[in-house]
């Protein structure tokens, strides 16, 4: 009998058996990972079981609707896994509900959006060339093309958060929603003079902690929850879960966070992430994942110290947080050259803009740094020191390529010393 349907056999095979190129890469990609140092403050690594419960069978299961209330028939497994998943994540940050369904960080925003504006309403969020976000209302993003923006941000004396600003243009503009949070704001934000804004004209407070979410979850950075009506986040940054995002809050949004992810925005969840998500928060939940939190905030610190001793600028002067903005002006390098620089040593880091910047922002005066990957991998403040000189020498050699050479090796020695996926290599 003729069949079109690949044999129990084909399907069962590796998938450096059965596609080679693919698996060429991705083992590429895990060496590239293996022996650089990942500074993007936005990435992370993820344990074996996160990625294990990500390459699941939950993959091929659809659960459109909610655990109990779903679209579809053969969902009582996949039920249990996310509930599971949310009662960890509420267990975890101490809300009353969590929508665990959002596939990204912009998706659990653009949720919480539908569930409160309607196109053409005014909103607040920091402005992105000041450390905020995409999707808090960049002219490109869905928030800045279906809503009004009134965007606030940092003063130029200290890099902080103008809570004045906030308080003065919430009373002018009457906006619906106030966002807190950032993707490039490295110290502690103070949730309550939001609150009392958000209170003061009728607002919903939401915090975007997708950068800040493990080092709350661990402890290491004052939680919004008692103070936001909303908290969304992404799930792989900080809290070293799979690429995803979720939104948590204040039992009387439920409802409305929970119709605007679906129907709204998605159809089907995909619940293989979500078992995911479960894996993570059941790790974030561990007295070790507390460690690590505060190994992530003490380790910036010391990078911090390492790099204004060599003369570069930290954006506020320091850090509160995983991350910092370092404005690369007194090394006489661009935030793009930085970034191409130390790519060729093997740190990978971002271009960003700094506040103020007189660049445009594919060139950037600045990068990004953050060290929530290197503490996973076991570094530490020693290993920092180590870390800020070899940034150091790279910027201030960026014509040298012996002197590169010479960063490049020290980086790959290091990187040897903390095995990171090594096991997969051998595969
Ligand atoms: N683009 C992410 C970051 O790198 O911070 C935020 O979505």
């Amino acid at each position: 009998m003729s069949t079109t349907t690949p044999s129990y056999e084909a399907r069962s095979r590796s998938l450096k058996q059965s596609d080679p190129e693919v698996f060429a890469l991705i083992q590429r990609e895990t060496e590239r990972q293996e022996y650089g140092l990942e500074m993007i403050p936005s990435e992370n690594f993820v344990s074996e079981a996160v990625l294990e419960a990500m390459g699941s069978t939950l993959t091929n299961k659809y659960a459109e609707g909610q655990p109990g209330k779903r679209y579809y028939g053969g969902c009582h497994v996949v039920d249990e896994v996310e509930n599971l998943a949310s009662a960890r994540v509420c267990e975890l940050f101490g809300a009353d509900f969590a929508n665990v369904q959002p596939h990204s960080g912009v998706q659990a925003n653009q949720a919480v959006f539908e569930a409160f504006l309607k196109p053409g309403d005014t909103f607040m969020g920091l402005r992105l060339d000041q450390g905020g976000h995409l999707s808090h209302g960049s002219p490109v993003n869905f928030s800045g093309m279906h809503y009004k923006v009134v965007g606030y941000g940092v003063k130029e004396a200290d890099g902080l958060i103008d809570y004045d600003q906030v308080r003065s243009l919430a009373r002018e503009h009457k906006p619906k929603l106030i966002i807190a949070g950032g993707s490039a704001y490295s110290r502690q934000i103070d949730w309550k003079p939001f609150r009392e804004a958000a209170d003061e004209v009728g607002a919903i407070f939401m915090a975007d902690i997708a950068h800040y979410a493990g080092l709350v979850a661990g402890g290491s950075y004052v939680s919004p929850v008692q103070f936001a009506d909303i908290v969304t986040t992404t799930t792989h940054k900080t809290l070293r879960g799979p690429r995803s995002g979720m939104v948590m809050g204040r039992e009387a949004h439920r409802k409305a966070i929970n119709k605007a992810v679906f129907p709204g925005l998605q159809g089907g969840p995909h619940m293989h992430t979500i078992a995911a998500k479960a894996v993570m928060a059941r790790e974030a939940l561990t007295p070790d994942f507390k460690t690590y939190a505060a190994q992530v905030v003490a380790n910036a610190r010391a990078l911090a110290e390492g790099l204004t001793k060599r003369g570069l600028k930290i954006v506020s002067g320091g850090t509160d947080s995983h991350l910092m903005l370092v404005d690369l002006r007194p090394v006489g390098v661009s935030g793009k050259i930085g970034e191409e620089v130390l790519d060729k040593v093997g740190i990978t880091v971002n271009k960003n803009t700094v506040p103020f910047d007189p660049q445009p922002p594919s060139v950037c005066s600045g990068i990004r740094l953050g060290t929530p990957a290197l503490t996973t991998r076991g570094m530490g403040v020693a290993e920092m020191a180590h870390v800020a000189e070899f940034i150091y020498e790279a910027l201030a050699n960026a014509q040298s390529e012996a002197k590169l050479k010479t960063v490049a090796d020290n980086v790959r020695e290091l990187s040897k010393k903390f095995p990171l996926y090594r096991h997969r290599l051998t595969r």
